[in-house]
């Protein structure tokens, strides 16, 4: 087994090698563009040895952001025809908020972006010069939060509406399925799956052909409505509040604040969104939905707008609410049962993106079983958070012998530890090196 020191050597000539001179890719096997929360992932890892690169990282994401303040979730590079859909293929010029100058997707991911700026400053060991930073990017984020408070949730909830699997960055997992199975394929292009061809044909590890469909249908539906997010507030068949995606906003609007305190920016409006989340995590994720016995598993659970009804299927994303500190004390410690049971807990210590124990666990398939790092990564900072010291160290110890075992892969199978997916991925390398050189949990200190 590698010692520390030469794991994170060897991670940090991934991302070198990953790295294209403006924004680094998230694996070249798979993901020859820039994604959104993997550049933030990454530009967390390079922070702590390389600021200036994960300065113009995610200046070169900010850069991407569309008018009503969306951060897309890939910007293309537009030499590289390995991926699809393309750039073509999304047709942004279709939305007066799309940027003329470079070719992006026409949706969203999950909000990790103040913490990366913020782990660049607290990192760095020119305050002066971070802190520049911070004012220069400041507006952005405040833009993209305020894109996701107010377009992706009229309801006024502080939770997220996403229009796409893509945009919880956890695309096939089996918590779509019923919303996806109800929306019927009219028409659709045609086309041809790249991942099966970069993945060398392994298909039960990548999402379904059934599934894909849906994926570039949905697409293919918010051309239609132009990308227009109050259009599609009305008519989208997939309108999903999700618990993970709203649980890194919590937090994001958090670190915005101290961002906000660091700068002399009035907070006002953060406060505002930070209340909302905090009336209504439980409101909709949580509490009985008969609103009258208190019994509940201690899981968050999805929920679907379309249906006006909770999705219960078991995964990584009903445990993120450990991830806010939030939730009480006494909750967190359900969420830390579900965690150490035999159905989240697997050999390397670490946590699976489905419970074992349902059937809609695949143990290779992509999000449907599958370890992923960035997960983990964040379940840990929670469990830390709230005092879970061993158990959060037996996944550092996990992600640890699972990268020396088989090397910085996209995922892992949480029956046997074997690699799967992109090879040399980045995030998995940028969040092992937090996770062995973090000396205070940042989270802590908003
Ligand atoms: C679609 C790049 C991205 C990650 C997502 C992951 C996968 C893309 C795909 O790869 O999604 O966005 O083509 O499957 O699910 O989380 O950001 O690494």
């Amino acid at each position: 087994m590698l010692d520390a020191s030469e794991l994170v050597e060897a991670a940090k000539k991934v991302l070198d090698g990953n790295w294209t001179g403006k924004f680094t890719i998230p694996s070249a096997t798979l993901y020859p563009h820039q994604w959104s929360w993997d550049s933030c992932f990454i530009a967390i890892g390079n922070s702590y040895f390389n600021t200036d690169r994960s300065i113009k990282e995610l200046e070169y994401l900010f850069d991407a952001q569309w008018k009503n303040g969306m951060i897309p979730h890939i910007v293309f590079n537009e030499k590289e025809k390995t991926y699809f859909p393309t750039a073509e293929y999304y047709e942004i010029t279709r939305s007066p908020n799309a940027p003329k100058h470079i070719g992006t997707s026409g949706m969203t991911q999950p909000p990790v972006h103040a913490l990366a700026c913020f782990y660049i400053h607290y990192n760095s060991g020119d305050k002066a010069k971070t802190k520049e930073f911070l004012a220069k990017v400041y507006p952005s984020l405040l833009k993209f939060h305020r894109y996701l408070m107010t377009e992706r949730d009229p309801e006024k909830s502080g939770l997220v509406t996403i229009f796409h699997p893509w945009e919880s960055g956890r695309d096939d997992s089996p918590v779509w399925d019923d919303a996806l199975a109800r929306v019927s394929i009219t028409k659709l292009t045609k086309f041809e799956r790249l991942d099966v061809i970069a993945v060398g044909g392994a298909i039960d590890t990548i999402p379904s052909n059934e599934e894909y469909n849906k994926f570039i249908f949905l697409i293919d539906l918010m051309k239609m409505y132009n990308y227009d997010e109050r259009e599609m507030y009305e008519r989208f068949p997939f309108k999903i509040k999700d618990v993970s995606f709203s649980c890194i906003l919590y937090v994001a609007n958090k670190i915005l604040l101290n961002i906000a305190n660091i700068l002399g920016e009035d907070s006002e409006e953060i406060s505002e969104w930070i209340s909302r989340t905090e009336k209504n995590l439980y409101k909709y994720f949580a509490m009985p939905l008969d609103g009258k016995s208190n019994v509940s598993d201690g899981l968050f659970y999805d929920y679907d707008l379309v249906i006006g009804d909770r999705i219960f299927k078991r995964t990584v994303s009903s445990l993120s609410p450990i991830y806010t500190g939030l939730i009480s004390n006494q909750d967190a410690e359900s969420i830390v049962k579900w965690i150490s049971n035999a159905d989240f807990c697997v050999e390397y210590d670490t946590i699976a993106s489905t419970d074992e124990e349902e059937s809609y666990f695949k143990p290779v398939t992509y999000w449907r079983g599958p370890i992923w790092i960035n997960t983990n990564w964040a379940l840990r900072l929670g469990l830390l958070r709230y005092g879970y010291i061993d158990r959060a160290e037996r996944i550092r110890q996990g992600v640890c012998r699972l990268v020396a075992d088989q090397g910085f892969r996209e995922y892992y199978d949480p029956t046997t530890g074997a690699g799967l997916g992109g090879k040399n991925f980045s995030w998995t390398a940028a969040l092992l090196i937090d996770m062995l050189l973090m000396k205070s949990n940042p989270l802590l200190n908003q």
